[in-house]
């Protein structure tokens, strides 16, 4: 990484975040205190019986000055999964928070992700490597992976790579699956006397983190800000050109979150919301002539150009090719990608039902092009997800949205020009610099996490609440990691995992967009937020995503 910095980077590096005001006034030695905690999950059938000694523990909050004196503690940090804005901030809030305890408190960055920690691939992080970190994004600090901790033998491994370095607590920042690793990782040292505390942090762009005590994951609010800018962008020029209809594919993997994030901030001609798909059953042909309908009716104003926004996860949330992928991840339990490539490439309809699949699954496989269907097959991440970044789906629809204009033409229902671009934005999302917002909220997540270890607490994840006050009014604390777990099927067998918030379609986000939708399908009422602003009114460069906003003033 380059020694130099632009203008903007060192006037971030000196950038101060504002911590709540019970760090503010006593540090990171605070009282936990064990308060009721809403009940997260209706169902958590299994989860008391897997978790002995780390379910059912209170939610935490800090709310006053703790006398009892704190010794030198070492820990260890790994960045886990997909890059988002703020992660250095996390790790710059914790080396603050445990300095504050006790200045020979010490913090070793495993690199890679969890990997990191089982290899033990480690590095102190010294005041020099923060500084020169602060409120800058990426994770190229330590390095982030995908690697899964999910075997008895790596546990093992990582506790006796923690104690050969005197380290008793470790933080996993990152999404649900780490988060669920580092539930499982807690409850193993407990249970076998590791002496070794676990706290999760809240992290992903994809927003689908978050429940009634998490009010958003870290990094959700830069990257819905980043593509913002470019989705108003590019509307102004479809309207300037008058001559493009501009499919944007959006990242978030599973949820809509940031879709719905981007149509509220934007207001496309239209923006597909998968959890409504998915309520509404519709098939791929049935998405197609809704989106050529509309392109037919801007078409008669003389509108031959438009923006749809399309959620990187659609594809899951279509019930058949759902369907489809649910049979293939069964199937590639089973057997090795390369045995199965083969036969699900001849892509004959009787050869797939031979291999496993029904039949209704076996015609929707068989009806997708070449490309997408190899993308479903041979592109899983570690954790058995399907790779939707790697699914083209804005020119699948571009394709398919073409041939039903065609019939249209042929039946005089649509008289118009479809020049198209495609656009997938996501990865340019990730590293942005981090908003004020996410610079402030990451500080304070790894501030709480160092009260967290500081209090003895385990098993918990890190939380900041009341994140539409001013920052200094934000409520720091933890909430059991374990009240978040449901079963689900993964690779075949029930395992406990950390339950993904879809967007809600009785939820004010999504209401507000749907009241609002058919005017923006017709009209020109594209918003142009433009780039974040990281100095100026705080009224514009402190604001949070309309999401949270409209989340709580519900
Ligand atoms: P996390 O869930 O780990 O935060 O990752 C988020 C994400 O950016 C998704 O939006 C996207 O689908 C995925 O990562 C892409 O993964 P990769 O970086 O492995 O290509």
């Amino acid at each position: 990484m380059s020694r130099e910095t632009s203008l903007l980077q060192q006037l971030r590096l000196a950038f101060m975040p504002e911590l709540p005001r019970v760090f503010q006034q006593h540090g990171a030695c605070v009282a936990a205190d064990g308060i009721d905690g809403v009940p997260l999950l209706n169902d958590q059938t299994g989860i008391p019986e897997q978790f002995p000694h780390t379910h059912g523990l209170p939610l935490i909050q800090f709310t006053r000055g703790d006398d009892t004196r704190r010794s030198a503690i070492n820990v260890g940090v790994i960045l886990s999964g997909g890059q988002a804005p703020g992660g250095h901030n996390v790790i710059a809030g914790l080396f603050d928070g445990l300095k504050s305890q006790h200045p020979e408190s010490r913090l070793c960055g495993f690199r890679g992700g969890p990997d990191g920690l089982v290899d033990d691939d480690g590095i102190e992080l010294t005041a020099d490597i923060i500084d020169a970190h602060r409120n800058t994004g990426g994770f190229d600090m330590v390095g982030s992976g995908r690697g899964k901790l999910e075997k008895v033998g790596q546990y093992d491994k990582v506790a006796a790579n923690c104690k050969a370095r005197g380290i008793t607590g470790i933080v996993i920042v990152g999404g649900d699956d780490s988060n669920t690793n580092a539930c499982v990782l807690a409850e193993y040292f407990v249970q076998h006397g590791a002496g070794i505390q676990v706290i999760g942090c809240p992290k992903t762009i994809d927003g689908d983190l978050k429940n009634a005590v998490i009010e958003t994951s870290f990094g959700f609010d830069s990257a819905s800000k980043e593509y913002s800018d470019v989705i108003g962008n590019i509307a102004r020029d479809a309207a300037s050109a008058r001559k493009y209809w501009h499919f944007i594919k959006l990242m978030g993997r599973t949820a809509s979150h940031i879709t719905l994030e981007c149509a509220l901030q934007t207001r496309p001609n239209l923006a597909l919301i998968s959890e409504e798909v998915a309520d509404r059953k519709q098939t791929l042909n049935e998405i197609v002539n809704e989106i050529a309908d509309a392109i037919a009716v801007r078409a008669r104003l003389g509108k031959n150009y438009g923006v749809v926004l399309v959620p990187e996860g659609l594809i899951e949330f279509i019930p058949e090719v759902k369907a489809l992928i649910a049979e293939l991840n069964d199937l590639l339990a089973d057997a090795a990608v390369d045995d199965l490539a083969e036969p699900l490439s001849v892509a004959d309809t009787g050869v797939l039902i031979e291999i496993g699949l029904t039949e209704q699954s076996a015609v929707v496989y068989h009806s997708l092009p070449g490309s997408i269907r190899r993308q479903l097959v041979e592109d899983r991440d570690p954790h058995g997800n399907v790779q939707v970044s790697l699914v083209d789906t804005e020119k699948l629809l571009i394709r398919m949205v073409g041939h039903r204009l065609d019939q249209m033409k042929a039946d005089n229902s649509y008289i118009g020009n479809y020049g198209t671009q495609h656009h997938f934005f996501g990865y340019e999302g990730r590293c942005a610099m981090p908003t004020n917002f996410d610079v402030n909220y990451t500080y304070g997540l790894g501030y709480s996490a160092a009260a967290l270890l500081g209090a003895g607490r385990t098993g918990y994840i890190s939380c900041v609440r009341n994140l539409t006050a001013p920052a200094a009014d934000w409520q720091p604390g933890g909430v059991p990691a374990t009240a978040m777990l449901h079963i689900e099927q993964r690779r075949g067998r029930p395992t406990p995992v950390i339950l993904k918030a879809l967007v809600d379609l009785d939820g004010g986000p999504f209401k507000a967009f749907a009241a609002q939708r058919q005017r923006w399908a017709i009209e020109d009422c594209y918003l142009f937020p433009g780039a974040i602003q990281y100095f100026g009114p705080p009224e514009l460069c402190d604001r949070t995503t309309i999401t949270l906003q409209l989340e709580q003033s519900e």
